[in-house]
């Protein structure tokens, strides 16, 4: 790279850097343009993005369809708050209620939004149907859990980078292990409302707990009286290899409400919501909840084109398919003594080291034109768009996996 190269990603480096709050450590590379599974730096290079915004560009970046869609509502009527009703989410919701197979959906923006919706849900039907004692609602979590930044939120995170110093907390959540269905039905009292769980645990690294476990806490919430609500917020919408993580268990595993973020818009705009059986989302009343921008009309043309490409172009089944070719290309071909265990399921990948080598592959990855991101020092995860053929993702691979093979 040349002094003139370097000076011009240096220069936005030191902008960004100047004016922003040092909240993120990013690699040091500065994207200008997005097509696919493809992103193109400012000095003209082009990379596999394999993150995708951590699963929100899973129709890849810069979808034609998506962006049309954006770009002719935003020209007609962009917003105009819950106050009076618009012509666009009523299709919008009656998609994700056919395409998740619940009646109601309570629309949002971020995904922590959603999380906070999903939480006051179980809460208050706890109150209302389960006659809980005011105040007295607990929530279980899981131990290696993300849920999102909000203090709630983090309140009832067991990693101390997202909740130290950010006290006092939420109370009413109780943590329990991962994938151990009988410490969870251990901890559930007659006060818990609720069950709060990602069906495979992203930022923990990939942790894809064992067949029968979605199940089975299906089944320990039924018998106990307790809502279900998966986190699908980075699961959902085809990564996995299904269109939700928890239909992997079939109907046994459906929850009583689901959270969806991210490639809900396919990394176009941010649209969030929760979607769940009328017992729960009656619970919600005029003036009980919402946000300026929750079900506005470019959300919901974003979010209609964004779950129409899922379904237009078998995103799901693809995931699946190329996941299983991943699967076996990493098993046979990556040889390293450090490699500790890699995880798959559809196109949510995880490489995990013996040693917190992680970040120096995810910068090696970056120099070879692959975007990646550790996680917990040892763990590099992998997310390409789930619109990436199979030939690109041989060409990608047959960077990635030598790369991986020199730590
Ligand atoms: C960051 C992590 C991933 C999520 C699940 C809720 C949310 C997320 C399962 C909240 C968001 C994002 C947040 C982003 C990075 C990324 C992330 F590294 F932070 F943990 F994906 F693993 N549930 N995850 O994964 O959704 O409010 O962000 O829309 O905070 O840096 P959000």
């Amino acid at each position: 790279m040349t002094t003139d190269q370097q000076s011009k990603t240096q220069g936005l480096i030191d902008q960004a850097m100047h004016f922003g709050a040092h909240n993120y450590h990013p690699l040091e590379v500065v994207l200008t343009r997005g097509e696919g599974p493809f992103v193109w730096d400012v000095e003209g290079r082009r990379y596999f993005d394999f993150l995708s915004a951590y699963s929100a560009v899973n129709q890849g970046h810069c979808h034609p369809k998506i962006v049309k869609a954006l770009v002719d509502q935003s020209r007609v009527l962009a917003l105009t708050s819950r106050a009076f009703h618009n012509d666009k989410m009523g299709a919008m919701l009656e998609k994700i209620a056919e395409v998740t197979g619940f009646p109601k959906v309570l629309p949002m923006n971020t995904g922590a939004e959603g999380v906070e919706t999903a939480i006051k849900a179980m809460r208050r039907w706890g109150y209302r149907n389960k006659k809980v004692a005011e105040g007295k609602a607990e929530i279980i979590v899981a131990l290696g859990n993300f849920h999102g930044r909000t203090t709630t939120i983090v309140g009832f995170s067991d990693d101390p980078g997202s909740y130290q110093d950010f006290g006092p907390f939420t109370p009413g959540f109780v943590q329990v292990e991962y994938g151990d269905v009988a410490a969870l039905e251990a901890a559930i009292t007659p006060n818990t409302v609720g069950v709060l769980i990602e069906p495979i645990q992203g930022e923990a690294g990939v942790k894809i707990p064992a067949d029968g476990y979605l199940a089975g806490v299906r089944a320990a919430c039924s018998k106990n009286n307790v809502l279900l609500c998966w986190d699908e917020i980075q699961t959902g919408l085809g990564r996995t290899g299904k269109m939700f993580c928890w239909q992997h268990e079939g109907e046994e595993a459906r929850p009583d409400l689901v959270i969806l973020g991210k490639a809900l818009s396919g990394g176009l705009y941010p649209v969030s919501c929760v979607a769940g059986t009328e017992e729960v989302m009656n619970v919600f009343d005029p003036g009980s909840h919402g946000s300026t921008y929750g079900g506005n009309p470019v959300a919901a043309a974003v979010a209609v084109a964004a779950l129409e490409v899922l379904e237009e172009e078998d995103l799901p089944n693809k995931a699946l398919a190329l996941g299983e070719h991943v699967k076996a290309r990493f098993d046979k071909e990556i040889t390293t003594d450090n490699l500790a265990e890699t995880r798959v399921r559809g196109l949510m990948l995880a490489v995990e080291f013996k040693t917190g080598i992680a970040h120096d592959a995810a910068v090696a990855l970056q120099h070879k034109g692959v975007l990646a991101k550790d996680t917990h020092e040892t763990t590099i995860r992998f997310a390409p768009a789930l619109t990436i053929t199979k030939e690109q993702l041989d060409e990608a691979l047959d960077i990635i996996i030598p790369t991986l093979n020199e730590f």
